[in-house]
């Protein structure tokens, strides 16, 4: 039985095979070492049809991401591509949550993975807002977390790997643990780095200011829209190291990605921020993020995949 009934369809290392098949033997590599790397994309309806938006950057970051761990893809861009847009019409979504992912399969155990198979899975769901529908428009409250990103010698943040997350895990139990909604981490120096899976952004004085590659983070491709999106209006954006202070006086915070798209935060470590609700450039940038997707602006950088 899936946990969500809406879901018939996997792609599976080149077929599309049913839920209930899509099982991996649990001395696969990826079990006991964490050896994957994964994409999250997100599809919408609007009056023009069905579209993934910026389909072939998600697929172009998931090989970056192989390429650092050698892990040899055994499909090309094109093929994931098509493989996903297939797999969000096998299984008759309008609007979803996509989930490519490639790992280490059943080979051999060990840490060494490089004589154990990749496989590549593609599984898509319905996913609504990230952090729940009211905070979109109130804000989340969060709390800065104890634990930190890894340093940049340790666990390359611009892999999107599955093993990041376990760090990711114990800041988002943290959080949890604390009454917060999200956990915002801090590099290995100190600096704010992100959330537990989104990008931050912070405003000051009407400037938008969010942390820059060094400071552990994803390459965030909503943090890229946003800052693309910021700059169209008339915006100045900055890559900046941002202090833990910094969070508790900006006039406005938010988080972006994939799955938060562009999520407002009200409180940080119990300071209420700004005027404590979804400050004016989040909700102008949240709406004109919207009005893209929603086929109400004009997608000026080609960002959506019709299918
Ligand atoms: N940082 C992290 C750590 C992260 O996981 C994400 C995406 C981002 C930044 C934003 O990146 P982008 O989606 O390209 O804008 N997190 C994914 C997984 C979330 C999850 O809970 O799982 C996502 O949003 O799809």
């Amino acid at each position: 039985m899936a946990w969500d009934d809406t879901v018939s369809k996997v792609w599976m290392n080149g077929e599309m095979i049913d839920w209930e098949d899509a099982n991996i033997h649990a001395f696969s590599h990826v079990v006991h070492y964490g050896t994957s790397v994964f994409e999250g994309i997100r599809a919408y309806e609007n009056d023009k049809g069905s579209c993934v938006f910026r389909l072939e950057d998600h697929i172009k970051r998931l090989f970056d991401s192989a390429k650092i761990y050698k892990i040899d893809m055994p499909y090309t861009e094109e093929e994931v591509c098509n493989a996903t847009i297939e797999t969000i019409k096998e299984n008759n979504f309008k609007s979803c949550y996509i989930r490519p992912i490639a790992f280490r399969g059943y080979g051999e155990l060990g840490v060494n993975p490089l004589n154990c198979p990749v496989d590549v899975m593609i599984g898509a769901w319905e996913w609504g807002a990230y952090l729940g529908d009211e905070v979109m428009k109130v804000g989340a409250d969060v709390g800065v977390s104890s634990w930190r990103k890894p340093a940049p010698d340790t666990l390359p943040t611009m892999a999107k790997a599955a093993a990041n997350y376990m760090n990711s895990q114990l800041a988002k139990i943290e959080a949890i643990n604390h009454g917060y909604s999200e956990a915002i981490m801090l590099d290995y120096q100190g600096q704010v780095a992100e959330g537990s899976g989104e990008n931050i952004f912070i405003v000051e004085d009407e400037t938008i200011y969010t942390p820059p590659l060094s400071s552990s983070i994803l390459k965030g491709i909503t943090r890229d829209s946003v800052m693309k999106i910021a700059k169209f209006l008339g915006y100045d954006v900055v890559e900046e190291g941002i202090s833990r202070e910094r969070l508790y006086l900006a006039d406005e915070i938010f988080f972006t990605g994939t799955a938060a798209e562009v999520t407002p935060i009200k409180s940080i470590d119990g300071r209420t921020i700004g005027i404590g609700k979804r400050g004016p450039i989040t909700e102008k940038l949240q709406t004109t993020f919207f009005e893209v997707v929603e086929n109400k602006a004009l997608d000026i950088y080609e960002w959506l995949t019709y299918f």
